[in-house]
């Protein structure tokens, strides 16, 4: 008898954000993303089109918040507007 199987099943179920079969740096990188709500520019709970904008709109109006610095290099710059499209793409988080 193995104890914890089922579990471990699903645990492995929630941790594979992608949903390929197989838990790698990517799911990893997402579950991070998930936990510390990086890319949450808007601080409303989901990474979407929404925190784009407002990343977007601090690049052209040349304001620096930290929560739009999202590669944390002292700029908020396209860099980041790239790094908050790629957190909402493909991504829904659901509370
Ligand atoms: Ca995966
Ligand atoms: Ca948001
Ligand atoms: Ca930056």
């Amino acid at each position: 008898m193995v104890l914890g199987t089922e579990r471990d099943a699903t645990m492995i179920n929630l941790a594979d954000m992608d949903r390929n079969g197989r838990i790698n740096s990517i799911d990893l990188q997402r579950i991070i993303n998930r936990a510390l709500k990086i890319g949450d520019v808007n601080d409303d709970g989901v990474v979407d089109s929404n925190d784009v904008s407002v990343v977007t709109e601090n690049v052209l109006n040349n304001v620096y918040d930290y929560r739009s610095d999202l590669n944390n290099d002292g700029n908020v710059d396209a860099e980041d507007v790239q790094i908050a499209i790629n957190y909402s793409v493909g991504d829904t988080i659901t509370g």
